[in-house]
């Protein structure tokens, strides 16, 4: 049987993704006719990337039995009404590696404080070693157990925070509100890789940057709807929070003229944390297209109600 895929994840993708995902398919064995353009009705699975050719009515897709995402955050499709198919995010060796970089690169940043290495005079300031400078992770999903796991081997005490409890090694797991009290009250150093749903709007706001010891930093690579950009700003202003490292927003590409812009304690990066490399990812979707054609349940599916 011939499976039509289509790719709706953007024409600008597209040459980029064409060749690996031919390959994938082929080395998995399935006999695929993967396409940019179809008759919805023919159409028995979708790629999909935000900001592609994805269509807002799924209605028509009457034979489609999943979409694939390319990215691992779904907040921008999770809500869509029509559609009712099985929907799969992205957890990609390649996109984690990537993550697992921009974290430890950034918290190695702050901690040996890097941007205040003076280069014009002679002033020794000896940084503490990782074991004294405890890590929140708030997130344990595929990306902040990893970043989190790499920490820990560097010798950061890494806390980490999730929905559910968790058991995770090299991890101190905590969950719930009081939870992410604990792990912010030690905090020197905070990663959000939480995903963008309804209950982690502002997670970081003025009462949870007040539990932080003065001075932490807070590293976003999460996405920009998880802190109170106001609260932030106001905790850096007050010395609370010493710096932040923020790589997603509300609003992308960041506005001109956003104060984060001229922040002096503030780095932006323009959402490059991680990005999905097909290299790797095309072979993580052909799994899924072969799982579905033999009838196996598909990895990474996203629960509707957690909303990731
Ligand atoms: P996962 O779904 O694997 O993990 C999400 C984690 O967040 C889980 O540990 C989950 O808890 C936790 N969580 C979700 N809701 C809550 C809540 N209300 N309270 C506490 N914890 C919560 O996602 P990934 O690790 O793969 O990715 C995380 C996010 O990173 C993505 O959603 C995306 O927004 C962002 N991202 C950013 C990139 C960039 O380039 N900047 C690249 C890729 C991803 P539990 O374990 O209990 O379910
Ligand atoms: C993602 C991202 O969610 O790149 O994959 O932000």
């Amino acid at each position: 049987m011939t499976l039509t895929i289509l790719f709706a994840a953007g024409a600008n993708r597209w040459p980029l993704w064409e060749s690996p995902l031919r390959r994938a398919l082929h080395q998995a064995g399935i006999a695929a006719d993967l396409v940019t353009e179809a008759a919805p009705e023919a159409v028995d699975v979708m790629i999909y990337a935000p900001g592609g050719d994805t269509p807002a009515d799924f209605t028509p897709y009457t034979r489609c039995k999943a979409v694939l995402s390319l990215w691992a955050g779904v907040e921008r499709i999770v809500g869509n009404q029509t559609l009712t198919q099985p929907l799969c995010r992205m957890v990609d060796p390649g996109l984690t590696q990537g993550m697992v970089e921009y974290v430890v690169g950034h918290a190695l940043r702050a901690h040996l404080g890097v941007d205040a290495l003076s280069q014009t005079r002679w002033a020794p300031k000896i940084p503490p070693l990782a074991a004294e400078r405890p890590v929140a992770m708030l997130g344990l999903g595929a990306l902040g157990a990893a970043c989190g796991e790499a920490l820990a081997c560097l010798g950061f005490p890494v806390l980490g925070w999730s929905r559910t409890a968790k058991d995770v090694p090299m991890i101190e797991c905590h969950h719930g509100r009081e939870g992410l009290r604990m792990v912010l009250e030690q905090a020197q150093i905070v990663v959000t890789l939480l995903p963008a749903t309804p209950a982690t709007e502002n997670i970081l706001n003025a009462e949870t940057l007040s539990w932080l010891p003065e001075g932490a930093t807070i590293i976003n690579p999460g996405r920009g709807t998880l802190i109170d950009d106001d609260a932030l700003l106001a905790a850096l202003d007050a010395g609370r929070v010493g710096s932040a490292t923020l790589d997603v927003f509300r609003t992308e590409p960041l506005p001109q003229g956003h104060p984060y812009w001229a922040h002096p304690r503030v780095t932006v990066t323009p959402h490059i944390a991680a990005d999905t490399r097909p290299s790797t990812a095309a072979t993580v979707i052909a799994e899924n297209v072969r799982r579905l054609r033999d009838g196996e349940p598909l990895l990474h599916c996203v629960d509707r109600s957690a909303g990731y």
